[in-house]
Formats: structure tokens, C-alpha cells, sequence
């Protein structure tokens, strides 16, 4: 196991808690279509509901962390992972740490975290 590995699976363990909502996506087949929009080593993030189109906008982790941009602060509609990240609303300060496969097709709906969603680096 690689020192990165350990240090996901450490973040994971720490966010399962409160990670069910990934949870439930990562258990299903990833959508094709999205894949094929987003490229290997990256986290791409949509406004808008079911990855409609070209991403809104992609972070990788050699980004470090940054901010969403402001169409997206409080406003993931949907996003695919291809790479580990983590996502953080910053007050209340709450992450989910997040690793290739994991997606969502409605991910500000009833409150669920892109509602929240304010910034992203490369672990939790
Ligand atoms: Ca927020």
C-alpha cells in the first residue's frame, strides 16, 4: 500500500460518517457519457443536474487547493471523480473526502453537500 493510499483510506475512515450520500453513488456503475467528458486525473463539476454537457469547471490535484468558482460556490449540481479529492464547505467546516468513481447526478438536492461545496484539494 502506497503512503498516499493510507493517507485516502485514513480520510475515509475519518469521513464515513458523514460521506453516505457518496457513498450511495460510488455503489452504482459510473456514468459513460460523463467519463468520457472528464479526463483521467480529474474532478470535473457541473451547475446543472446529470453532467449536461461540457463541465462547468475541472480541478486535478496537482491544483492544490483552490476555490470553486463563484458559479459553482454553494452550486454543484453534479460532478465525477476521477481522482481523489476532498470537498470542503468551509463554515460549518465539513468535509467529504471523495476517490475515483464517485459522482453525483444531483448533488445540491435536498440540501445534499454541493450546496454546501466551497473549495477542493487533494485530501482530506
Ligand atoms: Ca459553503
Amino acid at each position: 500500500m502506497t503512503r498516499t493510499r493510507a493517507r485516502i483510506l485514513g480520510a475515509l475512515s475519518v469521513c464515513a460518517l458523514t460521506g453516505s450520500l457518496l457513498g450511495a453513488g460510488s455503489a452504482l456503475a459510473a456514468d459513460s457519457k460523463a467519463g468520457a467528458d472528464c479526463g483521467p486525473q480529474e474532478v470535473c463539476f457541473w451547475q446543472d443536474n446529470d453532467m449536461s454537457g461540457a463541465p462547468t469547471w475541472r480541478w486535478s490535484p496537482g491544483s492544490g487547493q483552490l476555490n470553486l468558482p463563484p458559479a459553482l460556490h454553494d452550486n454543484v449540481g453534479s460532478f465525477v471523480a476521477n481522482a481523489a479529492a476532498c470537498f470542503v464547505d468551509t463554515d460549518p467546516a465539513e468535509s467529504r473526502a471523495v476517490t475515483p468513481g464517485d459522482y453525483s447526478n444531483a448533488y445540491k438536492a435536498d440540501g445534499k453537500f454541493g450546496s454546501r461545496l466551497d473549495l477542493v484539494k487533494p485530501a482530506c
